[in-house]
């Protein structure tokens, strides 16, 4: 019997050792390898722009488990998306297809019928051994992809405050309101639960498991606890600058203020309480994901885990008149973006290269040591991973509608629409972007320089799903 225990004991002390050390499985044999394998936590935010505590831009705010996330591995700070709306933005990450090549470029372009033999992040990690199961939203709602996954569990339902129309504007699901709810009661709690089931039953392969909060989406409905951490007379409002679209082109102009629902806030005098209950979600979504973590690091296989968090888009909140996202500037496109990867982050680092969130595709599959596909229109992290000031030459392209698209080097942000309107502005002194300096002949080279990155093909907008408009 003690023979037993000791040989226990030192198969163990081994699993352990290997574990901390994953680098070590590259000179294992290859069975032995695959068994080694990192999992892969693939946590998205949906609709969550840079007010997150690690990002320190916007004061105040609480998120201390994505703080503490961001602690453990690298933090990146100038991370944009593919697209500044839901269905693109994720289309473009899980497939590694930019939407000037696949037309995929607003919520009602379903993206499967465009792209019907493309072979999904989920679906390449399926291909190579991995169980691969997703909860809440991972693609945009309404175009899942049951090819991608060999398990799926959806949103959740979360309870509605008594009154529809809660903040009497009539705008829609552009709602917010404080709910006499439990978390329990909560579609983003429930999802947690279903992921943490998941994830502690006994399984022989790795697992990519896909965990989808969607708060802080609209309606701004969370639990009464997570309002009252942010009393209205403590709201602070963005910063804003009074005539800041007088500089900006037709279709810049169109953009921001297409929705009128800055009007809408302004006019009824509840900008504050817009703020207020942002953050409200933003804290609720915060907590969930503390949850998950917790439930993730008491367990042994969460040692060999690879952990990814981002948001899927950035958010206004009233700066250039603008609300929601659907838009090129930096408050717009800006996302949060953390990566642990066990055996290669260090804790407490941050990367300033500007990197787009199409970049995950290529890089877990590097991490995970699955076949690289060179069609993946994305470079992987990697080197900045291993060491966050490598050199990095590539800036993010984020586009949206058909031609309109915007640069992020790490000075500049370059934004140029379809009809031929252009934007510029030098992050050096300028992080609001209030000053347009397009139009000053001095900055005709730094043009010319960012423009060499513009897609070269702008594909015809992909069929529209009637009935499916912006959200
Ligand atoms: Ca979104
Ligand atoms: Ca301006």
């Amino acid at each position: 019997m003690k023979h037993v225990l000791f040989r226990f004991a030192a198969l163990a002390a081994l699993a352990s050792l290997l574990l901390a050390h994953p680098a070590t499985a590259q000179n294992a044999p290859a069975k032995q390898q695959q068994q080694q394998r990192p999992n892969v936590l693939f946590i998205a935010i949906d609709d969550l722009n840079d007010w997150i505590g690690a990002l320190k831009n916007y004061p105040g705010v609480q998120t201390p488990n994505l703080d503490r996330l961001a602690k453990r591995g690298v933090l990146f700070t100038r991370a944009y998306c593919a697209a500044p709306s839901c269905n693109p933005s994720r289309a473009a990450l899980l497939t590694g297809v930019r939407p000037s090549t696949s037309g995929v470029y607003e919520n009602d372009n379903p993206w499967r019928p465009v792209l019907p033999s493309t072979v999904t992040l989920p679906q390449h990690f399926m291909a190579n051994g991995y169980e691969v199961i997703g909860s809440g939203k991972i693609f945009h709602n309404t175009y899942n992809d049951p090819k991608s996954w060999h398990a799926y569990s959806g949103p959740g339902k979360s309870p509605v405050p008594a009154r529809p129309n809660a903040n009497g504007l009539k705008r829609g699901h552009f709602d917010w309101s404080p709910v006499s709810a439990r978390d329990e009661d909560m579609g983003d709690y429930q999802v947690v639960s279903w992921a943490l089931e998941r994830w502690n039953e006994k399984r022989s392969k790795p697992l990519f498991l896909a965990v989808g909060m969607t708060r802080p989406h609209l309606p701004w409905y969370a639990p009464q606890k997570y309002f009252d951490k942010y009393p209205l007379d403590k709201i602070t409002l963005p910063t804003i600058k009074g005539n800041d679209l007088d500089d900006i082109p037709a279709e810049g102009k169109r953009l921001a203020l297409r929705s009128g629902d800055h009007k809408a806030v302004t006019e009824s005098g509840q900008w504050k309480q817009a703020v207020q209950a942002y953050l409200a979600s933003i804290t609720f979504m915060d907590a969930m994901v503390g949850r998950l973590l917790d439930g993730i690091d008491k367990t042994e296989q969460g040692r060999n885990t690879i952990i990814v968090l981002w948001g899927d888009h950035g958010w206004n909140l009233g700066e250039k008149q603008h609300w929601r996202k659907f838009g090129l500037w930096e408050e717009t496109t800006r996302v949060p973006l953390m990566i642990v990867a066990p055996g290669l982050t260090r804790p407490g680092q941050t990367c300033a290269r500007t990197v787009n969130l199409m970049d995950l595709y290529p890089t877990l599959v590097e991490l995970c040591g699955l076949p690289q596909k060179k069609e993946l229109e994305a470079a992987s992290l990697t080197p900045l991973l291993k060491n966050p000031s490598a050199p990095w030459d590539r800036p993010s392209v984020t586009t949206y509608l058909r031609g309109n698209h915007a640069v992020r080097s790490e000075r500049w942000r370059y934004i140029r629409y379809h009809d031929g309107g252009e934007e510029l502005y030098d992050h050096q002194g300028d992080p609001h972007e209030f000053t347009n300096l397009a139009g000053e002949p001095g900055h005709a080279a730094v043009k010319k320089d960012l423009a060499r990155w513009l897609p070269k093909t702008d594909a015809p907008t992909a069929p529209r799903q009637t009935g499916r408009g912006r959200k």
